[in-house]
């Protein structure tokens, strides 16, 4: 497997791991984490032993935002002309599931990457945020846009807007978390709900993740059309006939992912 300077790498079962591993900075995302973590999940991505993907971070710091001191010095035009975080959006356009296992601090880039995958676990000691207008900047990563998509505007303009942090209980009261666990479960509880996903049929886990993927981007009418178009292709899998006749024949289904 590829060597990483700034995570750790690791496939168990149909499970790819990918941990956050800058500790002196509170894993801060500065561009070797962004083509690292994008590598890493693309090279998940295309191994269709691969049915989920973990991201996750340490105790401490799930990401405590984009790297200020890497950011610091840059110009307007630099950051126009080197895309500076445009390995996000590839990482963002993985077909595989990613989910977000999250303790302690996921601020400003952090919360992004979190927003960035498709279902955000909590340990009760998360705090999310969006703080950059501490730094006289903006979210930069989607934080406007995918914090109001997931808790809509109002609560989304309060942290924005104030940089106020809040907690994993909230931030599951609010929508963006779906589920906050004891720390010491996090990584246990992740790694069993991202087996769970890997066990069901690829194309169908694939097909139900570009679904709500149209969800936030289109209109309920486009994203309807999408579903039924993406609904009636899969009845062309083998996994679709194995799953209904399991289900006829009260056993399992043994997918093949194809
Ligand atoms: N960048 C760089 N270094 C960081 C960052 C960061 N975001 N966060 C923490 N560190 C470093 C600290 O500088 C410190 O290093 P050192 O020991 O060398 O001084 C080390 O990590 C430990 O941090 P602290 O001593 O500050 O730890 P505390 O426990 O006292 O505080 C906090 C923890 C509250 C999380 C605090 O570190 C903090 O406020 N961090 C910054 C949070 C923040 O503002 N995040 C937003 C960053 S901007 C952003 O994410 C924009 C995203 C969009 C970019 C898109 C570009 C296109």
């Amino acid at each position: 497997m590829t060597e990483y300077e700034t995570i750790l790498v690791e496939q168990r079962g149909r499970v790819g791991w990918i941990t956050l591993n800058r500790p002196q900075a509170l894993n801060a995302l500065n561009s070797r984490v962004a083509e690292e973590v994008t590598a890493a999940a693309t090279a998940f991505d295309e191994d269709a032993g691969v049915g989920a993907i973990v991201v996750t971070g340490s105790e401490k710091a799930f990401a405590a935002g984009a790297d200020i001191k890497e950011m610091e010095g840059m110009t307007a035009s630099d950051m126009l002309s080197t895309d500076h975080f445009g390995a996000w959006s590839d990482f963002a356009a993985v077909r595989t599931p990613v989910v977000a296992a999250v303790s302690g601090f996921a601020l400003g880039g952090g919360c992004e990457l979190a927003m960035m995958c498709d279902i955000i676990l909590a340990a009760d000691t998360a705090k999310f945020g969006q703080p950059e207008i501490n730094l006289g900047v903006i979210p930069g990563m989607g934080g406007t846009q995918r914090l109001v998509r997931a808790v809509g505007y109002y609560k989304a303009a309060e942290l924005i807007l104030s940089g106020r942090m809040m907690g994993a209980e909230e931030a599951e009261r609010a929508g963006l978390v779906s589920r906050v666990v004891p720390a010491s479960d996090l990584l246990d509880e992740a790694g069993k709900l991202a087996e769970t996903i890997a066990s069901k049929s690829l194309p169908s886990v694939y097909a139900a993740k570009a679904a709500l993927d149209a969800a936030m981007e289109t209109t309920l009418s486009a994203g309807l059309d999408h579903e039924k178009k993406a609904f009636a292709a899969l009845f062309d899998t083998v996994d679709q006939k194995e799953g209904m006749s399991a289900f006829r024949e009260k056993r399992a289904p043994d997918f093949q992912h194809r």
